[in-house]
């Protein structure tokens, strides 16, 4: 069983614990074990099996180490059973609804004994839902949205919970023999932020063992088709799979054509037929004189090439386009000319410049916090936890920051060898001033500050809000720019381009937060932001060591926005990212001057 699969009982549990009206500290434990869970590194099934003693891990006491084994052994949890017997099995589905989650569903269900979407709709219609407390007309509006937007947008998965389910099942078909190569293309390949599905391809003289074992890999819930070299399946999870089996004269022919994206595939074979080639999964073919490329049959002609995927941009005169620029969006036209960009790496990373302590929802201390971006390589990290307007996450009075100045200062002297800078995250209040007083923000190394709550402005009131925190002084990178939380809830109204001509003319850092279900900036707008000349920051926004790991997910992203390392605040040495902190100092100094 997969860690995500885990996760996502666990959260359900909380979810319908919520609903039930349990205490909210047991519903966040579960909350909490969930998100630990997500991070790891490492499946607990494996450490379980191991004997690694759960409560080692971050957020995890000795119960909820039980609950998680009960869920390995069982597939589930007694507890779960039992809610869902006294909870109507229908109120689950009011909690995908986008903005309504556990707590008002239960308004919904205690108040006006609603119990399912259908309940839900008659209920709006009649008026009886806006008059209920924290339910207004524009929430109402939104929830008949969310409900027309449910049936429609396909199941896509983060891939993060991708990559979970997708690493075991490389290693089952790796040991299972008889394959020389193999890769999975896709959209995971190029790194999108969701798949729809995954589709694996591998290089074999005998596909017929590697089709048979694929078909009985334990995860396998259903199996949709399998040919001969061909095969689709369904996980447990709900994901598929497919499965496509070559010989190794087309594995690399191959692997660029299912890499994608179909945009970027049209244009590449495009290219081929001006020249009088033949681009297909099958190779690189020369077209027969007299022939149209489009008559020929899939291994006509001569061949020159397909073993490898230089081979295709060889072929059409072209550099090899990294897979997370292959969406026809000037990646053909820059490796014509030699002019891609020379993508940034996980390894240009410096450091981390937004997560969260045990001060506020962090499961971490400062002191582990700071060990563990040490660890990872880093020069330095920020703490930067909430302040106070942030209620359900303890934020932060100017007092508290204050008395956390102190233990920052103490952890310098016990975590050697990384610059620890003082931070926090301010909330951008409605209006939007910032949630702490400025002699509080002046003493702040680095300031991030971010929209929590009011996010269903206009898009002119929310730029305004937006726009007015940028002019402060104190702010040095604004966080999650459109708060949407992949699946969950879409971007706020904003607009970036206004936004981001602000934030170069103020010099504010705009951030890439690399939780895998934000993702925000996304690629579009980072392609944006790079063009106009906006500096980015790519943080994790971590809630527990095991967090730091999602930095991976940041470049995935930022890599699809065509970012360099010259573009990315954190990519700066220590030396010189204190130098560029100082000057914002200055200026800060210079405003309260006037
Ligand atoms: P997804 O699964 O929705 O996240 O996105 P992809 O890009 O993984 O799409 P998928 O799984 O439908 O197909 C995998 C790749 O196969 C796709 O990126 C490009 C290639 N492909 C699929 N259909 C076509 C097609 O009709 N024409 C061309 N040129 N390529 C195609
Ligand atoms: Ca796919
Ligand atoms: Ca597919």
């Amino acid at each position: 069983m997969e860690n995500v699969e885990i996760a996502h009982i666990l959260g359900k549990y909380a979810d319908l614990l919520e609903i039930q009206g349990e205490g909210l500290f047991r519903v966040l434990a579960y909350r909490k074990a969930a998100r630990t869970l997500e991070s790891l590194s490492q499946q607990v099934a494996q450490l379980l099996a191991e004997g690694k003693d759960l409560e080692e891990l971050p957020g995890i006491g000795k119960s909820m180490a039980g609950h998680i084994q009960e869920i390995i052994k069982t597939g589930t949890l007694k507890g779960l059973k039992k809610l869902r017997k006294e909870i109507p099995t229908t109120l689950d589905e009011l909690l995908e609804i986008e903005g309504l989650g556990p707590k008002r569903t239960k308004q919904l269900y205690e108040q006006l004994g609603i119990s399912s979407i259908k309940e839900l709709e008659r209920a709006l219609d009649s008026d009886k839902v806006d008059s209920l407390r924290g339910f207004g007309q524009k929430s109402v509006e939104k929830i008949r949205q969310a409900i027309q937007n449910l049936g429609k947008r396909p199941k896509r998965f983060k891939l993060l919970d991708a990559d979970q389910l997708v690493r075991p099942l490389i290693e089952y078909l790796r040991k299972g023999g008889n394959i020389e190569q193999l890769e999975v293309a896709g959209s995971y390949r190029r790194r999108m932020e969701t798949v729809g599905d995954i589709d694996i391809l591998a290089a074999s003289d005998n596909p017929q063992p590697v089709m048979q074992r694929f078909q009985s890999y334990p995860e396998v819930e259903r199996v949709v088709a399998a040919g001969a070299t061909r095969g689709t399946v369904i996980l447990r999870s709900g994901l598929q799979v497919d499965l496509r089996i070559l010989p190794r004269r087309s594995y690399g022919s191959a692997l660029h054509y299912f890499t994608g994206s179909k945009a970027h595939n049209v244009a590449v074979r495009k290219l081929g037929v001006e020249r009088g080639l033949r681009v297909s999964e099958y190779g690189v073919f020369r077209v027969p004189e007299g022939k149209r490329a489009e008559d020929v049959g899939v291994e006509e002609g001569e061949r020159i090439g397909g073993a490898k995927e230089e081979d295709v941009f060889r072929a059409v005169n072209m550099d090899s386009v990294p897979p997370e620029l292959r969406e026809d969006r000037g990646e053909i036209q820059a490796a014509q000319k030699h002019k891609l960009p020379d993508l940034i790496v996980l390894e240009d990373i410096r450091g981390d410049l937004h997560m969260h302590s045990k001060w506020t929802d962090g499961n971490g201390t400062i002191i582990e916090m700071a060990r563990a971006c040490k660890e990872r390589g880093y020069q330095y990290c920020a703490i930067t936890d909430h302040s106070k307007a942030v209620r359900v996450a303890g934020g932060l009075s100017a007092e508290d920051f204050k008395r956390q100045r102190e233990e920052i200062e103490d952890a310098r002297t016990k975590v050697l060898g990384i610059t620890i800078f003082t931070g926090c995250e301010v909330d951008i209040l409605p209006d939007g001033s910032l949630d702490l007083p400025d002699d509080v923000l002046e003493q702040l190394d680095v300031v991030v500050a971010a929209v929590h709550a009011k996010m269903d402005m206009t898009q002119s009131e929310m730029t305004k809000r937006v726009l007015k925190a940028l002019a402060h002084p104190a702010i040095t990178i604004l966080a999650h720019p459109t708060g949407r939380l992949i699946n969950h809830r879409e971007p706020f109204a904003i607009d970036l381009e206004e936004i981001f001509h602000a934030a170069k003319r103020t010099q504010v850092v705009v951030e890439l937060d690399a939780q895998p279900d934000r993702l925000d900036l996304n690629d579009l707008h980072l392609f944006r932001a790079r063009e106009i000349g906006v500096k980015i920051a790519i943080n994790t926004d971590a809630h527990s060591t095991g967090q730091l790991r999602f930095m991976r997910y940041g470049i995935d992203q930022a890599r699809r926005g065509w970012l360099e390392k010259r573009h990315v605040l954190n990519a700066m040495a220590q030396p010189q990212l204190e130098m560029w902190l100082k000057q914002r100092r200055q200026r800060f100094d210079k405003a309260a001057a006037l």
